[in-house]
């Protein structure tokens, strides 16, 4: 059944001018930080297809204002925010901002903004929006996976009260944002075999902050605050931190409780997290290694055979080095701690409502479908699938009948994971992207808030959301 149900799937640095538009912005090993001053981030990002040092080697890729990933926006609860997209690239775009609650009439993917034009996102973030490790991406339909696994991706900070926190404010930062990519003999991101587009595309180089194993230096006795960001199109990662503990004190949409230690980490494309690393062993390096994820390969590989792994955009599972966490031997006097206490996570009302949506392989022929479904229905522009009303609760039974992994993502609204498969989460947490294995069930609890309007929901494996695995949301 399951495997016939596979097989019916087969049908350079920015310039001085840029620079200069930018309120706050700063250079740290190149990386372009526009922060917010005086409660404004403005800037302009442009995207173009640029030369860009990524890895070991010279790549003609995506990037904004000449950077993979794109410059670091940082802002708080409050701010505003004015970016100028400057449309570089040879096909329309746009971009979604991940991990944002703001208006739909804003953050609004079905906006295109065509090749040569620019368009000025403007907005204020809620000043009592959760403190969020967030990023920008293109969401333009048809176009997502192609535009972000050529590499258009950067991270969102957005400040407020787990900031506050005194442990927190000690800790020193660092960012990871993982993009995997397939290059071509030009260096040029790769045109992938069509199943690998059904599959997912993946690539054979992995890469934090566009490079090959950066290090990230963590004071013997201090702590560390690290932010992780999947950016790839469709890889999901399984991370560990060896010989070494990390700490989870946030996910996609802000804080929890208190500090959970952690052993194996799944990160989806999509998702975020944020850990505390206290620098409390013997100096030396710890690497943060990624290890393959069945996100259904076994059975493509039983279906097709070895050969698919020859496919351009189809990688073989194997393990890999992100990231080197390398502590300076410097002795403080005082080891900092770990925040007893970080944010509770208020748990929301009871639901109004219940719904199912239904992730499967199938044919809308209605929606001109390539076989990717929500409840029997691909995408189809101008369709609301689903209608909420404007401040209620709603339970969400998401079940995954598909032999391939995925991940469910929201937009405007973050949401509370009630269970997985039938068993309760352990802790409460706040998200906007949950991992869904293939067959798996998980029950989301959403409350809409603030903002009418049309959004969507959709599986964050790029390919499959271009292919159909989409829904438009429409908030009353
Ligand atoms: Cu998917």
């Amino acid at each position: 059944m399951r495997r016939r149900q596979f097989l019916s799937l087969l049908a350079a640095a920015p310039s001085a001018v840029l620079i200069s538009q930018c309120r706050g912005t700063s250079r740290r090993n190149g990386w372009q930080r526009a922060k917010s001053q005086n409660g404004l981030l403005e800037l302009t990002l442009q995207a173009k297809q640029r030369s860009v040092s990524l890895g070991n080697q010279s790549a003609r890729v995506l990037s904004y204002n000449g950077q993979v990933p794109g410059p670091v926006l940082d802002v708080k609860a409050g701010d505003r925010v004015a970016v100028t997209l400057d449309n570089q690239l040879d096909t329309p775009t746009n971009l979604h901002y991940h991990g944002l609650h703001i208006s739909p009439d804003i953050d609004n993917v079905f906006h295109e903004v065509a090749a040569g034009e620019q368009y000025r996102y403007e907005f204020d973030i809620p000043s009592n929006h959760p403190t969020t490790t967030g990023w920008y991406h293109p969401h333009y339909h048809l176009m997502t996976a192609q535009q972000v696994f050529g590499g258009l991706a950067g991270p969102l900070i957005i400040r407020g009260e787990l900031d506050e926190i005194p442990e927190i404010q000690q800790a020193s930062e660092a960012l990871l944002l993982i993009q995997d990519f397939a290059l071509n003999d030009q260096n040029e991101p790769l045109q992938p075999h069509p199943l690998a587009e059904r599959w997912g595309r993946e690539g054979n180089l992995l890469l934090g902050n566009g490079q090959q194993n950066p290090i990230i230096e963590l004071p013997q006795n201090g702590l560390l605050r690290l932010r992780l960001i999947n950016a790839s199109a469709s890889r999901i990662y399984q991370l560990q931190l060896l010989e070494h503990p990390w700490h989870l004190i946030a996910t996609d949409r802000g804080a929890i409780a208190e500090p959970v230690e952690l052993d194996n980490l799944i990160l989806s494309p999509g998702e975020r997290v944020e850990l505390l690393i206290p620098g409390d062993r013997e100096p030396g390096d710890y690497v943060i290694k990624s290890f393959p994820y069945e996100r259904g390969t076994g059975e493509m590989m039983a279906a097709f055979g070895q050969s698919v792994l020859q496919m351009p955009g189809i990688t073989a599972p194997n393990e890999q080095v992100i990231a080197t966490l390398r502590y300076e031997r410097r002795a403080r006097t005082e080891p900092l701690t770990l925040p007893k206490k970080l944010l509770s996570v208020e748990p929301l009302p009871s639901a109004q409502h219940q719904r199912q949506f239904i992730l499967n392989h199938g044919i809308d022929y209605e929606a001109g479908s390539t076989g990717f479904t929500i409840n029997e229905k691909s995408f189809m522009m101008g369709r609301v699938n689903t209608r909420v009303s404007l401040g209620d609760t709603e339970d969400w039974t998401i079940i995954n009948k598909a032999s391939l992994a995925h991940p469910f993502h929201l937009h405007t609204n973050r949401f509370q994971v009630l269970s997985r498969n039938g068993k309760p989460e352990p802790y409460l947490v706040w998200k906007d992207t949950v991992a869904l294995a293939a067959y798996e069930t998980v029950v989301i609890r959403v409350r809409f808030e603030d903002f009418p309007g049309k959004t969507v929901y959709h599986c964050h494996v790029l390919d499959h959301e271009d292919r159909g695995m989409m829904g438009i949301l429409e908030i009353v």
